[in-house]
């Protein structure tokens, strides 16, 4: 089924659900001015990802994939939380039993007042020691000449998950726990094509969730799920949990 508007119906089930997941991707953050990745204007448009997230990359040339990276932070730091962070935000503090899952490594859903939120792909807002493997978090919007370096000396990187490494420790169990345990599953703005992300919503529906896709395209997964909002997450997200009952903004 495919519609633009959310029914009264799947917003009783958004309300009566018991479990509920909320897997989100770079899409969610299209709004706030955030590109996406794939796709036209999408930020691996005309660009090879190898040379710009992955490990051997970085070492190959750290200063080339700290530009961009830094780009990105200055983007991200610039950006504010759109209507579909907060309404997810809403959702959670709303109800219980709501997990968050993200893919972004931007901050806005925690920005936005989520309380907790599954990162899957790390966050640009930690710095890892090349050397030592310890991490601190890192909200300057600076950092100084490229590429950032520890006190030990060694470069740092950002904490963000690259091809081919694995994600961080506990966040696929966490967010693996919660798909098999959902009942109602709202997938938003992601195009379902990296693994092991791309998993979670087929574990769900091969538990017996309803899974809702929020996507203004249409996806691998698009044929699989019981319900698709084709709109932007922005304006579709608010309506959802309006018509669960519950408040379009979170709390201030
Ligand atoms: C809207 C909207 C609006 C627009 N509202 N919607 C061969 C070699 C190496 C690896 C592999 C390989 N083959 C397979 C792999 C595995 C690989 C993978 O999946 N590759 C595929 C691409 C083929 N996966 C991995 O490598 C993962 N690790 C792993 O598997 O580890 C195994 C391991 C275990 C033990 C030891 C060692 C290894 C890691 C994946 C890491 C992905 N990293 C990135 C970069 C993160 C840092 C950064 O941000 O720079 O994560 S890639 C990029 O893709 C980023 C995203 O999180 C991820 C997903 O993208 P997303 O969010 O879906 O965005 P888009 O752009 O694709 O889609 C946006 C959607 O939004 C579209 O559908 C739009 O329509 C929609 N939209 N406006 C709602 N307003």
């Amino acid at each position: 089924m495919e519609s633009f508007e959310p029914s009264a119906t799947l917003g009783e089930r958004l309300s009566g659900a018991a479990r509920v997941l909320v897997l989100t991707g770079a899409g969610v953050s299209a709004e706030s001015g955030l590109a996406t990745f794939r796709g036209p204007g999408g930020l691996w448009e005309g660009l090879d990802p190898t040379r710009l997230a992955t490990r051997e990359a970085f070492e190959r040339d750290p200063v080339t994939v700290w530009r961009f990276y830094a780009w990105r932070r200055s983007q991200a730091a610039a950006a504010s939380p759109n209507a579909a962070h907060r309404a997810i935000a809403a959702l959670e503090r709303s109800r219980p039993a709501v997990d968050v899952v993200t893919q972004n490594v931007d901050g806005l859903l925690e920005r936005a007042g989520c309380r907790r939120v599954i990162l899957l792909h790390g966050t640009l807002w930690r710095l890892r020691c090349t050397a030592e493997g310890t991490e601190a978090e890192d909200q300057r919007g600076e950092l100084g000449p490229l590429p950032p370096r520890c006190a030990c000396g060694a470069i740092l990187r950002p904490a963000v998950v690259w091809f081919g490494e694995p994600l961080p420790a506990g966040a696929y169990g966490e967010a693996e726990a919660a798909a098999r345990h959902a009942d109602l599953v709202l997938v938003v703005g992601t195009s379902g094509l990296v693994v092991p992300a791309a998993l979670l919503p087929e574990i769900a529906l091969a538990g017996g969730a309803y899974v809702v896709e929020v996507n203004p395209e249409r996806t691998a997964l698009s044929p699989r799920v019981q319900e698709r909002l084709a709109g932007p997450a922005g304006e579709i997200l608010p309506l959802l949990v309006e018509a669960a009952g519950f408040p379009r903004e979170p709390a201030p």
